[in-house]
C-alpha cells in the first residue's frame, strides 16, 4: 500500500477522499487554486499545494501542475475524484509515466468507454443490451437519414466523444434530420473537440437506472446493486437513491448481471458505473459507462455499509476487493439530494457569493457531505454543488421521511440554492410512490 495520496479535486468529494485515506491511515495532500486558499478541503488534508489561478484550466485541470504537486509533496498515488481529470485517459497515462498510481481504472478502459460508439460495441459484444442505433459515427446527414429510416423515428443524435447529454438532439422526422445533424456536429465539435455523432432510436420518458460495479487486479468483478437517478434537470441529477424503487425483480437481476458481464468483458478494475435506460415496457438498454467514483456513491455505501473510497485505494494498491458478491448484502434504502448554489427564480442560474449563514442537520440516519462551511465563498469558476444530504432508513418511506425533515431544517444564507425544489420533490406524491422518470422536472411535475 502507498503511504501518501494526492487528492486532485476540491469541494465535498476532496473531503470525502481525505476521509477514505484516513480510514486506511494514509497521508493526504490537497491541491487548491488561488480561489480555494481558505477552502475546507485544504484544511482537512495533512499537506496542501497551491496549483495556480482560479480558472480550472490553470489549476484543477492542469496535468503538469498536478504532477508537479505530487512530485514535490512525495505523493505516490493520485485520486482524481469526479469531474476535472477523472475521466481523462491522458491524465491516467501521465500519472503512470510519472511513476504515480492513478486511483481508478486503466487508461485503456477510460479511453474505450469515453468513445461512446466503441463502448456500445464492446458492451454489445459482451451480451449487454444496447439501444438500437448506428455502430459507428455517421459520416454525413444522408447516412444519418439512412440509419434513422431503418430505426424508425424519433431518433436521437449523440456526440461520439461526449456523454452527459451535451450535444444531444432529438429528431422527430426525416425533414428535421439535416438541420439537427449540422447543429449536433457543431456542438459536439465545440464541446469535445470532435464533431462525430451517432444515431440511436429515441426512448420516450425512460428511467435512468445505473449499476455500481467494482473490479480488482485479480480479475474479480462484483456489482453493488442499483441506483435510481431519473430526477434531474438539464442532465444535472438532483435526487438519487438505492435500491431503485418499483423495479421488477427480473429487470433488476438483468441489469446487475449485464453490468457485471460488461465490466468483466473489458477487464475493468476499480469503481465504475454502467448507466441504463429502462423504458415503460421494462426493456433496459446500456447507455454509457462512467469510469470514476460518482457523486451519488454514498447511497450505495449506505445500503451496503461499505467504504467505496477505501476499497478504491486497496484495489489501486493491488489488493483484492475487500468484499465478495456473496458478502455484499443490501439493507434498507438510502436517498441523496444535491444542494446547488443556483437560483430557482432565475432559471437555475449559478448563484455565486459568500455563505453568510449555514446550518445543516444531523441525527439518526442522516449523512452530510459538504464542501463548504459558513463564510465559504462560492466561486463562478467551479461546479455549484454545495453539499449532499443523504438519508437512510429501514425502508424507502423512512429514508424519505428523514430526508424531508432534514431538508426542512437546512438553512443557507448568502447564496440562492436548490433547497426549495428539493423540498417540493421529496414531498411530491409521485416521488413518494417511486413513480419517477427522466422528464419529470422539465415537464413541470414539481411546479408549485
Ligand atoms: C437517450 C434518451 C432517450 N433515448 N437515448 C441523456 C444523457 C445521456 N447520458 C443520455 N441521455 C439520454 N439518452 C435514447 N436513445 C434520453 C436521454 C435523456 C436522459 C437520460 C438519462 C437521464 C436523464 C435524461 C434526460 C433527458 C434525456
Amino acid at each position: 500500500m502507498f503511504r501518501t495520496v494526492l487528492v486532485a479535486n476540491r469541494g465535498e468529494i476532496a473531503r470525502r477522499i481525505v476521509r477514505g485515506c484516513r480510514a486506511l491511515g494514509l497521508r493526504t495532500v490537497a491541491v487548491y487554486s488561488e480561489a480555494d486558499r481558505d477552502a475546507p478541503h485544504v484544511k482537512d488534508a495533512d499537506h496542501a499545494v497551491l496549483l495556480g489561478p482560479a480558472p480550472a484550466r490553470e489549476s484543477y485541470l492542469s496535468v503538469e501542475r498536478i504532477l508537479a504537486a505530487a512530485r514535490e509533496s512525495g505523493a505516490e498515488a493520485v485520486h482524481p475524484g469526479y469531474g476535472f481529470l477523472s475521466e481523462s485517459w491522458r491524465f491516467a497515462e501521465a500519472c503512470a509515466r510519472a511513476g504515480l498510481t492513478f486511483i481508478g481504472p486503466s487508461a485503456e478502459a477510460i479511453r474505450a468507454m469515453g468513445d461512446k460508439p466503441e463502448a456500445r460495441r464492446r458492451m454489445a459484444a459482451a451480451g449487454v443490451p444496447i439501444v438500437p442505433g448506428s455502430p459507428e459515427p455517421v459520416a454525413d446527414a444522408a447516412s444519418a437519414e439512412r440509419v434513422a429510416g431503418g430505426l424508425g423515428y424519433p431518433v436521437i443524435l449523440k456526440a461520439a466523444a461526449g456523454g452527459g447529454g451535451i450535444g444531444m438532439a432529438k429528431v422527430a422526422s426525416a425533414d428535421e434530420l439535416a438541420g439537427a445533424f449540422a447543429t449536433a456536429t457543431r456542438r459536439a465539435q465545440s464541446a469535445f473537440g470532435s464533431g462525430q455523432v451517432y444515431v440511436e432510436r429515441y426512448l420516450e420518458a425512460p428511467r435512468h437506472v445505473e449499476v455500481q460495479v467494482f473490479g480488482d487486479t485479480k480479475g474479480t468483478v462484483v456489482h453493488l446493486h442499483d441506483r435510481e437517478c431519473s430526477i434531474q434537470r438539464r442532465h444535472q441529477k438532483l435526487v438519487e437513491e438505492s435500491p431503485a424503487p418499483n423495479l421488477d425483480a427480473r429487470i433488476r437481476r438483468g441489469l446487475t448481471e449485464a453490468a457485471v458481464a460488461g465490466a468483466r468483458a473489458i477487464g475493468y478494475v476499480n469503481a465504475g458505473t454502467l448507466e441504463f435506460l429502462v423504458d415503460a415496457q421494462g426493456g433496459f438498454y446500456f447507455l454509457e459507462m462512467n469510469t470514476r467514483l460518482q457523486v451519488e456513491h454514498p447511497v450505495t455505501e449506505e445500503i451496503t455499509g461499505l467504504d467505496l473510497v477505501a476499497a478504491q485505494l486497496r484495489v489501486a494498491a493491488g489488493e483484492p476487493l475487500p468484499f465478495t458478491q456473496e458478502t455484499i448484502e443490501p439493507r434498507g434504502a438510502a436517498v441523496e439530494v444535491r444542494v446547488y448554489a443556483e437560483d430557482p427564480a432565475r432559471n437555475f442560474l449559478p448563484s455565486p457569493g459568500t455563505i453568510t449563514r449555514l446550518a445543516l442537520p444531523g441525527g439518526e440516519g442522516i449523512r452530510l457531505e459538504s464542501g463548504v462551511v459558513e463564510g465559504s465563498v462560492v466561486s463562478v469558476h467551479y461546479d455549484a454543488l454545495l453539499f449532499k444530504l443523504i438519508a437512510r432508513g429501514a425502508d424507502r418511506a423512512q429514508a424519505i421521511e428523514r430526508l424531508a425533515r432534514a431538508l426542512d431544517t437546512c438553512v443557507v444564507e448568502g447564496v440562492k440554492t436548490t433547497l426549495p425544489l428539493l423540498r417540493t420533490i421529496t414531498a411530491h406524491a409521485d416521488f413518494r410512490r417511486g413513480r419517477v422518470h427522466t422528464q419529470m422536472v422539465e415537464q413541470g411535475a414539481f411546479h408549485g
